[in-house]
């Protein structure tokens, strides 16, 4: 079963996706030990890895050292197009399609596409779309591109129909890694409404309160990077 059909599974079953995000550029080795305990004590369903300015090398040693102890679903959610590990199990082929850069809608992609023609990796095509979220986030910088209005949901259904329409089969909405505010819950539960395709959203979210919110607004799954960076017992508190 790919991962792509489990998650449509999981979704027709109503049963809530968890992934943990790791960005290698930050992990200290020494320490991948305990945090691959405490993936393993969480209740996540996915592992995400990406970052802004990952290398390589590192990228397939991680992947194997997770893999080797942890029994989740590894799914690349690059920067870049250099960030590609075929170590990993799928990637989420992204198209930026809140922004207007044709760098991040298609160029990435086009460079991508033979690198990824190689490997075995389960390629899933997903619309991401930045939302403001009260700063300037590292995507917004690094792709150049204009987060959409956090107040504007009739724009963020369009786009996240478009990117339907288009073909993709996810749609990730995000407020970018460390984001001061999450995704609206209004945004979250109107594209939840109007789209067939499993919703991801992302960014931001600092509690276990924050991520069940995220569910009742119709999230499929829900990301979390920086809280779990920051404090790796931060699926063991209290809700
Ligand atoms: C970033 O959506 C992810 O791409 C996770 O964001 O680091 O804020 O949890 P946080």
């Amino acid at each position: 079963m790919t991962i792509y059909s489990q998650i449509l599974q999981s979704k027709l079953e109503k049963r809530k996706l968890l992934a943990i995000l790791l960005d290698p550029d930050k992990i200290l080795w020494d320490n991948l030990g305990y945090l691959i305990e405490k993936i393993n004590q969480s209740p996540a369903t996915h592992i995400f890895i990406g970052g802004s300015h990952v290398q390589n090398n590192i990228l397939d040693d991680l992947v194997i050292a997770l893999k080797q102890k942890i029994n989740l679903p590894v799914v690349l959610f690059p920067g870049n197009p250099s960030q590609i590990s075929d170590q990993a199990d799928a990637i989420l082929f992204l198209s930026l399609i809140s922004g207007r850069n044709p760098d991040y809608l298609i160029e990435h992609q086009v460079d991508a596409a033979p690198l990824l023609k190689k490997t075995q990796l389960e390629i899933i095509s997903t619309g991401y779309m930045l939302i403001e979220s009260g700063g300037e986030t590292a995507v917004e910088r690094i792709s150049k591109t204009k987060p959409l209005d956090r107040t504007k949901l009739d724009l963020a259904v369009a786009t996240a129909q478009a990117g339907e329409m288009l073909g993709n089969k996810l749609v990730y909405l995000e407020a970018g890694s460390g984001a001061k505010q999450a995704v609206p819950l209004e945004m979250i539960q109107k594209v939840a409404q109007n789209i067939e395709i499993p919703l991801i959203v992302g960014g931001g979210i600092i509690d276990l309160k924050g991520i069940q919110r995220a569910y009742d607004s119709g999230a499929d799954l829900v990301v979390i990077g920086t809280a779990f960076e920051n404090d790796a017992n931060f699926f063991n508190q209290n809700m």
